[in-house]
């Protein structure tokens, strides 16, 4: 062996010996410090390289498998992935979490500190850019071939920090400190064109054809990230485009003098990729949204072209190769995109070209409301993308051919089914497209997929009621059970064994020992010792001090009315009134966590957020609650975050009106962690319900079919509130301004809206509510028959694991299948 084959191979090594050598080595020439200079940023960014560099044997595989393969390979097309921190997570499934922790104890440092000095990629809001992550772990884990798409934001999720109980917003300088995860692939730079217009020309076989010339181009730059699977060698690649300008500077301009005109290009175009729009099922139209949208869609899939063409498949088995899902509307301009592709830049005949593209995309919509289906203003659309607005008018001709003939006469249905809004000013609409090029469409839970078929996508069910299906969500068990609970994974798999991280549905076992008061015991410790753990950490931080015997009652997620966070700060203000009604009353303690980020414009959910805070204010310091009710508004909720948060939880609310909450999957990540759910028949708590038998679930609330025939009816809040004595109180307590310091004004859009329009129902759900907490409070005074409900729960759980998800989507929408990667050696590498 040469020496520098040996410097090689150490790097690959998961021996613990070797492991300290590169973290030394790494700290040294990469970091540039001495052990006694170093901080912990210096020794995260060491490890973050040694383990990096155990990465790459098992990615170089991969991609030298796939490329001498023909297999079919999933592109996961996503504005959003919410990755969270990718330290920990390599660790678990290098299978060297224990070793590396050892390994840094002997060196002096706590791994845990060094985690927590990563910035995580916040490249997502909430539920839909976080589903993305864990599809990405799954596909990896089952070892498919994957790639995912997305757009490499300088600027994440904003950072929240609370101001006088206010949402304060920070930008996030994710990139602040390097990425050492990525690796920029400039030689695969692709050019992405905009604006300007089109002409015809006849070609040299007499063909009329249609030629963009575009007003400017954009380069997209791949970055990519490695994405190990579980105890695999398959490492996949998120591929997220960064946006830069063709030229750094317009010399023209420079050399006329006009020196800031000459860097006004560059930062137009690198605008592109420079913040995520902070935005969660709450459509803006704003151009720039647009331009992302496209910037990504299109280098994903001149990317995809260069792969094909490399691989020697010819275009037209495009479909074959590629199995492309649109993660909701936001990449749906990739079927205008791909036709373009086609047509005028491989000159296939359109009806060959459609029939590619339609065999290629999948749709995943994730949403019922309607002021998130995205629709963009046909003067927008014809500004940025000209060429693709005449092919969306070619689509649209032929599309509503086919439906005039199966729907004869009837315009309205037209008029519905239009790829073109045409009831006052015109707009595209974005989920028609992606239902008109996709061969499958799919909700993301029964009950929602159910509602998609009765309601918003009804015509197309009629239309093509083979194209739909249901693909329940689930969420990674590796992030969400082992790399965040470690004392829950250590009590599993001492009684299970490890077979359970990769096949979820052993978790039934757990059933077996529910009889078992010693391996209660145990379960209630771990319970226990995770709640001890968060109370310090929000002692710590917010100088909040907690009492673990508490009920743990969180509610972590975007907020939004539909969720209806505010319906849970109406049930604690009852509480507080019942002890001030009666202050040796004898209520079982709670500590009531919140935490979630609001759209920076949404009025109304930071005026949830100021509620919550203010509730707490006072019942948190009042002497007359003497501990028995704390309010916590934890700042900031993300990935990293919320490993703290589920596995000290023991109430789960998921409280949203039913037929809101596409599926949910929060209410996935609780469930495994051992809380009981709390909540409304939605989305996919009714299956999180059936799982674990209705007798370890909380139910309350209105029924789908209820709160659309309440509505239908007239639905007037006002009368809940004069019925309600309990709600009431609740109410005019609020609406006095005793929460704002006597300033009744304060909260008085949110009072009124309750009062006057109610959208989500919460008046009418109210007592229900407030009952079914009473009974939530009363079984967990019984502490065995609460740990038995929530060892159920999580043995129950094996459904909502991704895995279970992806295999579903292999199966019955991609046609992808697992290609195990054998792990090439130094030698296959270096000839
Ligand atoms: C988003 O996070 C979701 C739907 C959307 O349309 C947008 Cl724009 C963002 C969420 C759903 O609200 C949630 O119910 C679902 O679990 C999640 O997507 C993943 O499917």
């Amino acid at each position: 062996m040469t020496n520098t084959d040996r410097r090689v191979s150490e790097r690959a090594s998961l021996d613990k010996r070797d492991l300290r050598r590169s973290f030394l080595d790494n700290l040294l020439y990469v970091q540039g410090k001495f052990p006694k200079l170093a901080n912990n940023a210096d020794y995260y960014l060491a490890l973050a390289h040694t383990v990096r560099d155990r990465l790459m044997q098992r990615w170089i595989s991969t991609a030298s498998a796939y490329t001498s393969q023909a297999s079919r390979t999933v592109c996961y097309l996503s504005a959003e992935f919410l990755m969270g921190p990718h330290l920990g997570n390599n660790l678990i499934n290098l299978g060297i979490y224990d070793e590396t922790a050892k390994m840094v104890a002997e060196l002096g440092l706590d791994l845990e500190d060094l985690l927590y000095q990563e910035e995580e990629p916040g490249l997502g809001n909430g539920g839909l850019g976080r589903l993305a992550a864990c599809f990405i772990d799954s596909l990896a884990t089952l070892e498919v071939p994957a790639l995912g798409y997305g757009i490499r934001y300088e600027y994440g999720i904003f950072h929240q920090t609370l101001v006088d109980g206010w949402q304060a917003e920070k930008t996030d300088k994710w990139l602040r400190y390097g990425n050492p995860w990525e690796i920029a692939r400039p030689e695969w730079t692709v050019e992405i064109r905009f604006g300007g217009h089109t002409e015809q020309y006849v070609d040299e076989q007499q063909r009329l054809r249609v030629r963009w010339l575009p007003a400017r181009v954009v380069l997209g730059v791949p970055h990519d990230t490695p994405i190990l699977g579980y105890h695999v060698n398959t490492a996949n690649t998120l591929r997220l485009w960064k946006a830069e300008a063709a030229e750094s500077f317009d010399f023209g301009q420079f050399n006329r003098g006009d020196y800031a005109g000459a860097v006004t290009q560059k930062i137009v175009s690198e605008n592109l990729s420079k913040v995520l729009y902070p935005n969660d099922e709450q459509e803006a139209g704003k151009e720039l949204r647009l331009q992302q949208q496209y910037f990504f869609v299109s280098a994903s899939l001149q990317d995809m072209l260069r792969i094909l063409k490399i691989q020697g498949v010819p275009v037209e088995n495009f479909h074959e190769k590629f199995a492309v899902q649109l993660n909701d509307t936001h990449p749906a301009i990739g079927v205008a995109e791909l036709m373009r592709l086609l047509v005028d830049e491989h000159l296939l005949v359109w009806d060959t070209a459609w029939d590619i593209t339609c065999k290629s995309f999948g749709y995943t919509n994730h949403t019922l409301m309607p002021e998130a289906l995205e629709r963009w203003s046909l003067p927008l659309f014809q500004r940025v993308l000209p060429r693709h607005l005449e092919i969306i008018y070619e689509i649209n001709a032929r599309f509503l051919d086919q439906v005039r003939l199966r729907f004869f006469g009837d315009e309205q249905r037209l008029a519905r089914m239009s790829l073109i809004d045409e009831h006052g000013p015109r707009y595209v609409r974005m989920a028609n497209l992606a239902c008109a090029g996709s061969h499958a469409i799919n909700g993301v839970a029964d009950l929602h997929t159910e509602l998609l078929k009765q309601d918003v996508l009804k015509d197309f069910y009629e239309l093509w009621p083979e194209k739909f299906s249901n693909k329940t969500n689930g969420v990674t068990p590796r992030r969400w059970i082992v790399l965040a609970n470690p004392r829950l994974t250590a009590l599993i798999s001492e009684t299970l064994g490890e077979g359970w991280i990769k096949d979820l549905g052993q978790l039934r076992g757990l059933e077996r020992h529910v009889e078992n008061a010693d391996f209660r015991a145990r379960w209630a410790k771990v319970k226990r010792d995770n709640k001890a753990d968060l109370a310090a950490h929000i002692t710590r931080r917010l100088g909040i001090s907690i009492n673990p015997d508490s009920i743990f009652d969180v509610q972590v997620k975007r907020i939004h009315e539909y969720k209806r966070q505010h319906l849970a700060a109406l049930h604690i203000i009852a509480l507080y009134l019942r002890i001030k009604a009666n202050p040796n009353i004898d209520l079982t303690p709670r500590t009531f966590i919140f935490g979630g980020k609001a759209a920076p414009g949404y009025f109304m959910a930071k005026l949830m957020i100021k509620l919550i805070t203010a509730i707490g204010d006072v019942v948190n310091v009042d002497p007359a609650v003497r501990d028995r009710l704390k309010v916590v508004f934890m700042p900031n909720f993300s990935v990293t975050n919320g490993q703290r948060i589920y596995p000290a939880a023991d109430l789960s609310e998921q409280i949203s009106t039913a037929g809101k909450e596409a599926s949910g999957t929060g209410n996935m990540k609780f469930q495994m962690n051992g809380a009981l759910t709390i909540g409304t028949m939605d989305g996919a708590n009714i299956e999180i319900q059936q799982e674990v038998g209705a007798e370890n679930f909380f139910q309350f609330g209105l029924s789908t079919p209820e709160v659309y025939a309440l509505g239908a009816s007239g639905y007037r809040p006002m009368e809940y509130y004069q019925r309600s004595d309990a709600l009431r109180e609740v109410i005019d307590l609020i609406a006095s301004g005793f929460f704002s310091r006597g300033d009744a004004s304060l909260f008085k859009p949110l009072v009124d809206n309750l009062l006057y329009h109610d959208p989500y129902f919460l008046l009418a759900d109210f007592d229900s509510y407030v009952a079914c907490q009473d009974e939530v409070a009363s079984v967990y005074r019984d502490a065995d028959r609460w740990t038995r409900m929530a060892i159920l729960n999580s043995a129950r759980s094996g459904k909502f694991s991704s895995d279970r998800t992806i295999l579903q989507y292999c199966d019955e929408i991609w046609g992808a299948k697992s290609v195990p990667i054998r792990l090439l050696t130094q030698e296959d590498v270096e000839s």
